[in-house]
């Protein structure tokens, strides 16, 4: 594997749980495959998780790793071409891009949506100028479309956890006081449609994502009813898609939290979160807390997502 972006690029997903697992059980072994190699990550916005789980995953794979915030020290980047820079941007991107490839073997880059412009993000237009002018290998740590080690991490989670050989996963959206992006919703969407579970996606109007991602899926809008006999409740927030709504919030609606009363809807399901998660707007304190609460494991899962990806792009220098 190259480049790592979406569902596509991890293959089989049967044989990429079982690979995680194995990696789970046994992180440490495999300190020959990172030697004196360099992972540069490259961070266009806040991370706690995916800063933290990737940087020990390229640990225990024995690399070396650097760090940029480009927001914090760096010079501001300037990323249209054919601006006169005659503003507050030193630098261009399309120098700093191989500049960052000459320190390093394999890059990351978080660069969410900005919602200024829908074709920009949904052309991802940061994460591909790294992967055509780094001259390195490129994976996502969320983008403007996509979270792929957040669902990879997703995926093991569930496979963890499942009791039925198909269970039903129910995505719902919830209240959320800042505009977010499509991206962890999209990917997990992607992901989901790619097994054989049980797939439903429910929403207040006006919310529908993108269909690239959710072929396959099912829509429910009666939230209520897209809970029942639920296995998993994955909640997140993001803001609206389709135009002329492209980044807006259209609903504050909180009878949309996840709660215990609509969890005693579901097949006593657990409750998923790629976190960060504001509590009593997403997700009521008694939830989050309980025994079926994931969203610890599940973060500790996002170091089994990025060691997987970072060893199958070792493997392939
Ligand atoms: C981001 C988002 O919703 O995409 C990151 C989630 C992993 N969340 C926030 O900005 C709060
Ligand atoms: N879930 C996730 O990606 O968290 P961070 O934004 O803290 O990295």
């Amino acid at each position: 594997m190259r480049n790592f972006t979406c569902v596509n690029d991890i293959g089989d997903l049967r044989q990429a749980v079982s690979e995680a697992l194995a990696i789970k059980a046994d992180r440490f072994s495999m300190q020959h495959l990172g030697r004196n190699k360099t992972l540069m990550m490259v961070f266009f916005n806040s991370s706690l998780r995916t800063r933290l789980s990737t940087q020990k995953a390229a640990m225990n794979l024995g690399m070396n790793v650097i760090v940029l915030d480009v927001n914090q020290g760096a010079w501001k980047l300037e990323t249209e071409r054919g601006v006169i820079m005659d503003g507050d941007k030193s630098e261009h991107l399309l120098e700093a891009i191989p500049v960052m490839g000459s320190y390093c073997d394999v890059i990351g880059v978080r660069s969410f949506a900005r919602f200024e412009s829908k074709e920009d993000d949904y052309g991802e237009k940061i994460l591909q100028q790294f992967i055509r002018y780094s001259g390195r290998p490129v994976f996502s740590m969320e983008a403007a479309t996509r979270h792929p080690l957040q669902s990879l991490a997703d995926l093991i989670t569930i496979e963890e956890h499942k009791l039925t050989e198909r269970p039903k996963v129910v995505m719902t959206w919830a209240p959320h006081p800042k505009a977010l992006p499509q991206a962890v919703p999209n990917s997990f969407a992607e992901w989901m449609c790619a097994t054989d579970y049980d797939f439903v996606i429910t929403h207040p109007e006006g919310y529908e994502l993108d269909p690239e991602f959710t072929r396959g899926a099912r829509i429910e809008y009666d939230q209520d009813k897209a809970l029942q006999g639920a296995d998993f409740v994955y909640a997140k927030n993001w803001a609206a898609y389709t135009d002329p709504n492209y980044g807006k919030i259209l609903s504050r609606d909180r009878s949309w939290t996840v709660t215990a009363e609509k969890m005693a809807l579901t097949n006593n399901a657990f409750f998923m979160h790629c976190l960060p998660v504001r509590r009593n707007m997403i997700v009521s304190d008694d939830v989050i807390e309980s025994p079926r609460s994931l969203v610890i494991p599940e973060a500790a899962n996002r170091e089994i997502s990025a060691q997987l990806v970072l060893k199958r792009i070792l493997e392939s220098l």
